[in-house]
């Protein structure tokens, strides 16, 4: 019946619904729904060298309290400069200059930092100091006051993660500056308190829908990492793969964020794998390449790489390897979405 009306009819009609805010689905069927996912989002490479010419050219362009944040954005090249490393995921490097500070504020977006290089700045997350060493895992849950100093004679730089994008899609931002003063409490308290297999007494598990914990010191995670390497198999897509937690609930760390540390040994070729949620590496020990669909990325300690949603990825460490991680699969769990393939295997895994 259909395929007797003309062309031109259909085209007339398409305008016309346009005006009245109206799109027919057959033509969009495909983009709408596709068969899998097809991200714009591109494999890219940021060599550190680059990333901290640059970031140390900005401290010497504005302060950190004049920028609020000094941060240069890790643009995806395949995402039009929208702001954004990967879809749904922001990232940003972040320099805070001896005697700098960067003031207390607080918005519904949830942020994780990876200090990348220096020792001595500190994060506050609700007056709760504490201080910031390379490789550590530190949360600033949304809606926490939180503030970064550097009391050292040394820059400090560090990887910022939000959600961000997540939290405007959804358009549900708000953010206050001016966060009141530092109280006064013990350096560390959340974990002194939370993250050693015990709880305040009346602690009520998982209430609070975020870790209590803010950092996941490196000098664990290494020492974790060390041992796992000497006890089990590695996972032969993974290595040894660890993932962090809020230790009251065992769910992610962070509610948005999925954040990991792997160690990949001497040796080793992980198998092909790939996942729906796009994952951003950082560098944290020794040299290799890994191979994003096809090609080749060259990395060394510090560089910032990105595998994007359904590209499988393969890591070839030179030597022994340490590599930081982060992507959204804490959202995409939560909403049922999440795939994974493991190894060359054609289809979904599901
Ligand atoms: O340190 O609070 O990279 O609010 C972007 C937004 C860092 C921060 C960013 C922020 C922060």
């Amino acid at each position: 019946m259909a395929t007797n009306v003309n062309e031109a009819k259909r085209q007339d009609f398409y305008q016309r619904i346009a005006a009245k805010g109206l799109t027919p689905l057959w033509l969009n069927m495909s983009a709408m729904v596709s068969r899998e996912p097809g991200s714009r989002c591109k494999p890219a490479i940021w060599h550190f060298e680059e990333i901290r010419a640059s970031i140390m050219e900005g401290g010497t362009l504005i302060t950190a309290q004049e920028a609020e944040r000094r941060v240069l954005m890790l643009e995806n090249p395949g995402l039009d400069q929208a702001h954004r490393i990967t879809n749904s995921l922001y990232a940003g490097i972040q320099l805070v200059m001896p005697g700098e500070t960067a003031p207390n504020h607080r918005h519904v977006a949830n942020a994780l930092r990876f200090i990348i290089e220096g020792t001595g700045a500190y994060t506050g997350v609700n007056g709760e100091r504490t201080t910031l060493h390379p490789g550590d895992f530190v949360v600033t849950p949304g809606w926490t006051w939180h503030e970064h100093g550097n009391n050292s004679a040394d820059p400090v730089i560090w990887m910022d993660g939000l959600d961000v994008h997540l939290v405007n899609l959804l358009d549900a931002s708000f953010m206050e500056g001016e966060g009141p003063e530092d109280v006064e409490v013990v350096e560390d308290l959340s974990y002194v308190s939370h993250g050693h297999n015990m709880l305040p007494v009346d602690y009520k598990r998982g209430t609070e829908g975020k870790s209590p914990i803010f950092n996941y010191p490196y000098s664990v995670t290494r020492d974790v990492l060390e041992k796992m390497s000497r006890s089990v198999a590695p996972d032969a897509c993974h290595g040894f793969k660890m993932r962090f937690i809020d230790p009251t609930t065992g769910d992610w760390a962070m509610p948005t964020i999925a954040v990991y540390m792997q160690l990949l040994p001497k040796g080793f070729v992980s198998q092909p794998y790939r996942s729906t949620d796009g994952t951003i590496f950082a560098v944290v020990e020794g040299t290799g390449h890994s191979v994003i669909a096809g090609q080749r990325f060259d990395w060394r300690e510090k560089d910032i790489f990105v595998v994007p949603s359904w590209h499988s990825v393969q890591h070839f460490p030179d030597n022994e390897a340490v590599l930081f991680s982060y992507s959204d699969r804490a959202t995409q769990e939560k909403l049922g979405f999440w795939r994974e393939q493991r190894g060359n295997r054609s289809g979904g895994d599901k």
